[in-house]
């Protein structure tokens, strides 16, 4: 029969030779188990003499505690070895070239639209947008337009029955503001028109307008000027001058076209954005709008003028045909 010595010293030496904590937990649970053998021991004690009870029980506790705190410290021991091989294990080299992340940017176009947005909206004009499929009665009718004018025929367009078709102007959403708002007001909206159109370098059949707008007592051409100029110069920097000439629009009056020129920019020649003017006084009157108190101005640009003008791109096609190598290029930023 074994001693608590014997045992003792058979479980020190397994626990010194454990090599896993599992391995520990085995050696652990077959000496100090319920019916492990160091407990085990105790069943002796009946065929001891009274006298010797006492003593034999101190030296299986001794023993017992004693392989207790082998065992603690092994697995100390154990379990800081495998956590150093797993660290090993688990190392990260962080020298090595990363997989670098697919960002992607804003298209060239919605950035220029978001720059637009920033600035009249921080001029106090309320940022609407309305229909890219529009009512003929907004993108003409309301808008001045005699029956078979020809200026209508400037903006030749994809009917899709009599009643409807895609716009061709962002100045289809004044109509529907108009109706809506009494004046004070100012308004703009930034979307896209389509034209029938032969397409080139400098027309698409499917581009993007600014319109802007204002109703008050005692608007007038210096309004438009002033705004216009603030607006220029926040898109394309404090060099830019702009230059009104006059124009027809049925549904302004006077109406002109203009165009900005800084010497940054293609040397300094004049380049047309969009047309102008004051708003048609029969407009004001259809809508309600005493045309002797109120009066307004609007200006409509092209956005795909923006980025051409600020990157020298010169064929406005490449903004809609999705060529990564051409719209990865660009982060839109004013030219200062
Ligand atoms: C208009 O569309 C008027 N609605 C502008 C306006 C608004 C005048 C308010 C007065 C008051 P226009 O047809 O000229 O006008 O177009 C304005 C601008 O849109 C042009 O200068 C050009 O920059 C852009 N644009 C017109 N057609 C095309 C096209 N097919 N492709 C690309 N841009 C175009």
């Amino acid at each position: 029969m074994d001693t608590p010595e014997q045992l003792l010293a058979a479980a020190l030496d397994e626990v010194s030779h454990a090599k896993s904590s599992v391995e520990l937990r085995e050696i652990e649970l077959k000496f100090l188990g319920k019916s492990g053998s160091i407990p085990g021991l105790m069943k002796q004690l009946g065929g001891l003499a009274k006298e010797d009870r006492p003593a034999f029980g101190q030296r299986t506790n001794t023993a017992k505690a004693t392989v207790e705190a082998a065992v603690e410290a092994r697995r100390a021991d154990i379990k800081f070895k495998e956590q150093v091989a797993q660290f090993e294990s688990e190392r990260i080299d962080v020298t090595m070239p990363g997989e670098s992340p697919r960002i992607g940017r804003e298209h060239i176009l919605q950035q220029a639209t978001n720059k637009i947005k920033r600035v009249l909206g921080g001029m106090g004009f309320l940022y609407l947008e309305s229909p890219e499929l529009e009512l003929f009665q907004y993108n003409f009718a309301a808008l001045n337009y005699p029956p078979d004018h020809p200026a209508m025929d400037d903006q030749d367009t994809f009917y899709v029955d009599d009643t409807y078709l895609l716009r061709t102007q962002c100045t289809a959403l004044q109509g529907r503001v108009f109706e809506r708002t009494k004046p004070p007001l100012r308004a703009f909206t930034v979307g896209r028109c389509f034209r029938n159109e032969a397409v080139d370098r400098t027309h698409g059949h499917t581009f993007h307008q600014v319109d802007c707008f204002m109703i008050d007592e005692g608007v007038s051409m210096a309004h438009l000027k002033g705004t216009l100029g603030v607006f220029a110069r926040a898109m394309f920097g404090d060099e830019v001058s702009v230059r009104f000439r006059p124009d027809f629009f049925p549904f302004v009056e006077p109406g002109v076209d203009y165009a900005i020129s800084t010497p940054k920019l293609f040397n300094g020649r004049w380049v047309e954005l969009g047309g102008a003017g004051l708003i048609h006084p029969n407009i004001l009157e259809r809508y309600g709008i005493d045309s002797e108190r109120y009066s307004g101005f609007a200006f409509g640009l092209g956005v795909e003028r923006i980025p051409m003008m600020a990157y020298g791109v010169d064929d406005l096609r490449q903004f809609l045909e999705n060529d990564l190598r051409f719209l990865n290029q660009f982060q839109f930023e004013p030219i200062r």
